[in-house]
């Protein structure tokens, strides 16, 4: 078996009602879970910041949500404060399947954020995620999740930069479309090679 679901940051903060809602973003759950039956391997990524993440506008005396700053790797937009490492709002939709293979932290480093579930933003801080799948012979990857044009579509470049064959599943996908955010990405996406499917 070579195909794995990667499930992109289903987690409460990113459904209504959540500190970085999505619209929309709950309603991919009943989707996703079907989908996982036809994958032997699914991996789950979890956002995952400590307290006073550097990503957090609240976290900059002189910004506010959804402004951007420039960190040692480059530029960065400053979130409200999201998916705290033990909170509710870091916990999976509560109808996620969880029975997962594997389950990926990201952005736990106070410094850097991370979108992708392979690299931290800085673009070289490995995740561990290339490695595994290495390992498990996984060659095709299909993601799913949230955000479309943030970490799903990190992770998907990410990926399909690594050799891997990559598909996006756009209906198990909702996005925060700030700024043209979701048509660039799905433009990156699609220049990548990168299958973008609808059910
Ligand atoms: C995400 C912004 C900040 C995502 C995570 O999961 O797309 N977006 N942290
Ligand atoms: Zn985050």
């Amino acid at each position: 078996m070579t195909k794995a679901l990667l499930v992109v940051d289903v987690q409460n903060d990113f459904c209504p009602g959540g500190a970085l809602a999505v619209p929309g973003g709950d309603a991919i759950v009943p989707v996703i879970n079907q989908m996982m039956a036809h994958y032997e391997t699914v991996i789950l990524t979890q956002d995952w910041h400590p307290q006073g993440h550097s990503s957090f506008a609240s976290s900059h005396s002189d910004k506010s949500p959804f402004d951007t700053t420039t960190m040692p790797y480059g530029a960065q937009v400053l979130w409200p404060d999201h998916c705290v490492q033990g909170t509710n709002g870091a916990a999976f939709h509560a109808d996620l399947r969880t029975d997962a293979d594997l389950i990926i932290r990201k952005g736990f480093r106070p410094q850097i954020d991370s979108y992708s579930a392979f690299f931290e933003n800085d673009q070289s801080t490995p995740t561990g995620l290339f490695g595994y799948l290495k390992e498990r012979n996984i060659k095709d990857l299909t993601l799913v999740g949230l955000a479309t044009d943030f970490c799903v579509a990190f992770s998907a470049l990410d990926a399909a930069r690594l050799g891997f064959s990559v598909q996006v599943e756009l209906d198990a996908c909702r996005a925060i479309d700030m700024e043209g955010s979701l048509k660039a990405a799905l433009e990156k996406m699609q220049n990548a090679g990168i299958t973008l499917g609808q059910l």
